[in-house]
């Protein structure tokens, strides 16, 4: 039998995802799709086999036949949304960020708390990318030692017309956040952000690129380059430093041309491109867990710590100090 999904949010995330399901993720199809956009959401249903259109996610989610909620509105929208899902006991796969702030993402693990299982997945997709995995069992395995420094680099090569100055943090290093959490097996304590002037290619007022500094509870360091309009292409870079080695991903294993003096390799310009395996690798772990009526991916508690570290690095983007992360304790549900 194949999985029932409502689809909320048909912009580039959600789009991309319809498409996944239809063509690389067996034992799934889509069946409802929302999003505000009336003409966009009905284009996107006229390309799919007997799937009802909606400007209510709320109606999509309890449309006839959905089984799974895959949200991929921007992230002001999702807590609304997973809480109808939640209402229903339906899986969820959501897109990052869980929630904006820390507050809405404790609403959700409330609600979650209430029902007595955790029914939703963030869609933190480096750890369905092989290389992160590799990294992270070379970690795991002591392979270098203890990790004393992570050194990240995220760049895109141009941001859209709605990304903000706090989007950078929120919506990009968010990414880092997760992954640097995962790697490590620790928590986020402080944040600090420090912003040179900006590029003069990014749009005006965007504080672009920034560094944002990450201390973790194991006093590693996380430093993390943001820089979402470099020009030239999508990067995602990590090297990790222990003790004993370092080990570096994201380097781009493409083909490397020497031609008339110069060598030369491809870079991916965009992150369904360059993540498009983790993708695929995501939705199919959730799609086969959810056919189970469970998750088994970065949890609420995830998307919580992650908005945490969001919200203290706003704060400490703007006032310029280095600022302690808050963590309620974490409820036994997501031990
Ligand atoms: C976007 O929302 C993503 O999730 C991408 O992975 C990230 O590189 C980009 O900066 C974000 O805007």
């Amino acid at each position: 039998s194949t999985l029932g999904i409502a689809v909320i949010g048909t912009g580039k995330m959600g789009a991309d995802h319809v498409r996944r399901i239809g063509r690389t993720v067996g034992g799934a199809r889509v069946v409802a799709v929302a999003d505000p956009d009336g003409d966009r959401v009905k284009a996107v249903a006229a390309g799919l086999d007997g799937a009802s259109a909606h400007t209510d996610p709320a109606e999509a989610i309890s449309a006839p036949g959905v089984q799974a909620v895959l949200i991929a509105s921007p992230g002001p929208a999702h807590e609304e949304a997973i809480l109808h899902a939640l209402e229903r006991e339906l899986p969820v796969l959501c897109e990052k960020p869980l929630t904006p702030d820390p507050a809405g993402a404790l609403r959700v693990m409330e609600a979650e708390q209430r029902l007595g299982r955790r029914l939703v997945q963030v869609g933190f997709m480096r750890r369905f990318d092989a290389e992160y995995e590799r990294l992270k069992e070379l970690l795991d395995a002591g392979g270098i030692g203890r990790p004393l420094f992570l050194h990240c680099r995220h760049r895109n090569a141009s941001s859209p017309s709605f990304f903000t100055s706090e989007m950078l943090i929120t919506d990009s290093v968010v990414h880092e956040v997760d992954a640097a959490r995962w790697l490590l097996g620790q928590e986020i304590t402080a944040v600090s952000v420090l912003s040179p002037t900006p590029s003069s290619a990014a749009p005006e007022g965007l504080r672009d690129p920034r560094l944002v500094l990450l201390e973790t509870a194991g006093g590693a360091i996380v430093d993390v380059e943001i820089f979402v309009n470099c020009g030239f292409g999508y990067e995602v870079r990590c090297e990790a430093v222990g003790e004993s080695g370092s080990a570096q991903i994201g380097e781009g294993q493409s083909m490397v041309v020497r031609s008339a003096g110069l060598s030369s390799g491809e870079i991916a310009q965009d992150f369904t491109v360059r993540f498009a395996d983790a993708y695929d690798r995501q939705l199919r772990r959730w799609v086969a867990a959810a056919a189970q009526g469970r998750v088994d991916g970065p949890d609420a508690w995830d998307g919580y710590a992650a908005a945490a570290v969001s919200a203290a690095g706003l704060t400490a983007a703007h006032s310029g100090v280095r600022t302690p992360v808050e963590l309620v304790e974490r409820p036994a549900l997501y031990l």
